[in-house]
């Protein structure tokens, strides 16, 4: 583990940037064999850090809740279930999109390893959380509430931030040789999955290679609900990571290569046909006289395809294709002023390039005989600088305070339809409408941060602040020209089976969110904790959709700048039962959170709120033993989103059960997802396209029925 971070400061980030939080390592377990520089202090575990010196609004999954997710699925944005504020919309089953409180998709900004790519597809099929597997990610941080600016612009709904474990060194002249093996299988759906890591290094250089794959078939509702189309799965991943490290500098580059062959989206219209990913990033971490400096430079490429997989029973094909290039660097600085003051600075550009071309379908009249150009030759590119104060006025009180600018710069080339014919009218004088504008936007966006943390007794911990965020449209916000009801269908990251216009004129949201975290806490020992987060936010201009046509039994919808407010409650607490030598450890963790969105000008709830949902679980650890019973408790989603015809859905509950055995150098996980086989419905799940193209019939997204999960790993 080289965590690194500055001792003693209150908001700790690292010198990786990272909050201190997003630092904290959760596979402490394997951290003896890795190196300490010299000069910086290097964090263990969770355990190790004082409560207040972690952002309360940051949440991290425990080791054994990191297992569960795991072993659950090989989805990365599961990592962050019953984390404070978060949920996750499904979409395919390895690109689930995270929402916090109530901010979904784009408007949360999803770092992974420094880097924030955007997704190159329509139906946001290839989100950024789908580009490391589970099993490669050491730290993984949800920040609800106000975010420092440090962890983002172009958002408003907070950060989830991933980071691939650093590399491992050897010590004292030696040879370093580790690494693991996983076997995973999950019955709902017939999963398979394999990763494994080996690691080879001195004490100055590390070479690691990383490997997975998972597959699955469509699952099965719970219930009745029987199979769930277009929920099948098939990816590999590969990465080298070279590790360079000399006194106090670490310097590590990573090349990888994603392929999904394919991957089946139920609530969209279209499925994945293949993606790949290639990638390489870099980064180098330094401490220096004046204080500690991290650097990152990036590229990607997606190539991305779409069209219908066999269980759409469709008869026809339609290929659609995206390509996207990304680049980028970010310089991060921090500085020690005087006791307790310490200044962060930074630096960072974003380029993404976008084509979206859809190839002609042969003998149809509508989608031929010419390629319709959805997004040509488009690019939006962000140059952001922030500065961020933070001081410790007394022992008791500390703030912190931070500016950024955020420069949005976007555009796109002219585009053209499947064909000139009369049966594409509507198409024609649309493209030839956008092609005669002017498409330039640039948006000069300023965010705001000032945070108190206040520590009135020793048992309690008060965080509140003010945040102003911004977020600017995405590509297709603004230009997705199309308009007639077919074409329209096929911009959609929303699951709601409606039809997308964009509009170039749309401005940026900005978002004012005030928030309190109140953590009360064991004074003494860790034996319990209790968290309370309100929050309230105040969008001006916030994307939404007004309705511009019916289209069946859905609507084409134009994007529309709207206002906007959101509130809610989170609520989180674990305590200890019992502690001793005969019975282990025995904990119980809970958590809730309510949250309530309303769009101002239209006064339609806002789209994909989770209703009321919490969980509680029973923890028992006992030697080489840990067990876990666990309920999931979701309220009736009354509350949709009429504009888009957002599915009501009733409420559940679902137990789960867990159990881990470790012995020697093996670690076998077993668990059972939804022991009940409940059937229910993904209350933001949309509608379940794939089963209507195949039966007729229309119902809400059905959630997994009863699963049996195993995993075995081996570490050496
Ligand atoms: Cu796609």
């Amino acid at each position: 583990m080289t965590s690194i971070k500055k001792t003693a400061a209150p908001f700790a980030v690292a010198a990786g940037g990272c909050l201190l939080a997003a630092c904290l390592h959760p596979v402490a377990a394997r951290a003896e064999t890795t190196v300490t520089l010299p000069g910086l202090s290097i964090e263990d575990t969770v355990e190790d850090t004082p409560m207040g010196d972690r952002l309360l609004s940051a949440s991290s999954p425990s080791q054994a809740a990191r297992t569960t997710a795991q072993l659950s699925s090989p989805d990365t944005a599961n990592l962050f279930r019953n984390q404070m504020g978060v949920s996750t919309y499904a979409a395919g089953g390895l690109a689930s999109l995270p929402v916090i409180n109530g901010m979904a998709d784009d408007r949360v900004a999803t770092v992974v390893d420094g880097v924030r790519i955007a997704s190159g597809c329509p139906n946001h099929m290839n989100p950024a959380l789908s580009f490391i597997d589970p099993d490669s990610v050491e730290t993984a941080t949800a920040i609800a509430g106000i975010t420092p600016v440090s962890m983002g612009g172009d958002s408003t709904g907070g950060t989830i931030d991933v980071e691939r474990k650093d590399p491992q060194f050897a010590r004292h002249g030696r040879i370093l040789v580790t690494g693991h093996v996983t076997g995973t299988y999950r019955s709902n759906g017939g999963g398979y999955g394999a990763s494994g890591s080996l690691t080879v290094a001195n004490d100055m250089f590390s070479l690691r290679y990383n490997a997975s794959y998972s597959q699955a078939g469509d699952y099965s509702g719970g219930g009745d609900a029987g199979i769930v189309r277009s929920t099948s799965y098939l990816t590999y991943n590969h990465d080298v990571t070279f590790g360079l490290h000399k006194d106090n500098h670490l310097f590590t580059l990573t090349f990888g290569q994603q392929d999904t062959p394919h991957e089946g989206f139920a609530n969209q219209y279209m499925d994945m046909t293949n993606n790949r990913s290639t990638y390489v990033n870099g980064k180098y971490v330094g401490t220096f006289d004046w204080g500690e400096l991290e650097a990152r430079g990036y590229w990607q490429r997606e190539d991305h395809a779409m069209d219908f997989l066999p269980d759409r029973a469709k008869t026809t094909h339609m290929p659609m294709n995206t390509n996207a290039r990304m680049a980028g660097y970010s310089i991060k600085a921090t500085i020690p002023l005087a006791e307790g003051q310490t200044l962060r600075l930074g630096s960072s550009f974003d380029h993404s390039g976008l084509n979206d071309w859809w190839p002609p379908v042969a003998g149809s009249m509508m989608m031929g005989p010419d390629t319709y150009h959805s997004i040509n030759d488009g690019h939006r590119d962000r140059l952001g600088h922030f500065v961020e104060w933070e001081a410790a006025w007394t022992p008791r009180v500390t703030t912190l305070l931070g500016f950024r600018n955020d420069l949005v710069m976007m555009n796109t080339g002219p585009v053209s339809g499947y064909s000139s014919s009369m049966m594409n009218q509507a198409n024609v004088a649309a493209a030839n409408a956008f092609n005669a504008t002017d498409r330039g936007r640039t948006d000069v966006n300023f965010d705001v941060t000032a945070l108190v943390r206040w520590k009135p007794r020793r048992d309690l911990t008060i965080e509140g602040g003010y945040a102003r965020k911004t977020r600017s449209p995405n590509l297709y916000e603004r230009y997705a020209w199309g308009q007639s009801a077919m074409v329209t269908s096929m911009i959609n990251w929303f699951g709601d089976g409606n039809g997308y216009v964009g509009n170039p004129d749309l401005k940026p949201e900005v978002a004012n969110t005030a928030s309190i975290t109140a953590d009360w806490h064991d004074p003494d020992a860790d034996r319990w904790d209790l968290k309370v987060q309100p929050y309230y936010t105040y969008t001006h201009n916030y994307v939404n959709a007004q309705r511009l046509a019916s289209a069946g039994q859905f609507y084409t919808l134009g994007f529309v700048n709207h206002n906007a407010q959101s509130y809610g409650i989170n609520g989180s607490g674990n305590y200890r039962l019992w502690q001793n030598a005969r019975f282990g450890r025995g904990e119980i963790v809970a958590n809730i959170n309510w949250v309530r969105g309303q769009d101002l000008t239209n006064g339609a709830g806002l789209y994909h709120q989770m209703p009321t949902n919490g969980s509680v679980s029973l923890n028992e650890r006992w030697k080489n033993w840990s067990g876990r019973v666990e309920m999931t408790f979701v309220k009736a989603k009354d509350t949709v989103d009429w504009v888009r015809n957002e599915p009501r859905t009733p409420g559940y509950a679902l137990l789960g059960l867990g159990g881990q055995y470790h012995w020697r150098y093996m670690t076998l996980d077993a668990s059972i997802d939804n022991v009940l086989n409940q059937k229910y419905e993904l209350p933001l799940g949309g509608w379940s396209l794939a089963d209507n193209a195949a039966t007729g019939v229309l119902r809400a997204l059905p959630g997994m029925g009863r699963s049996f999960n195993v995993s075995l790993t081996a570490s050496f």
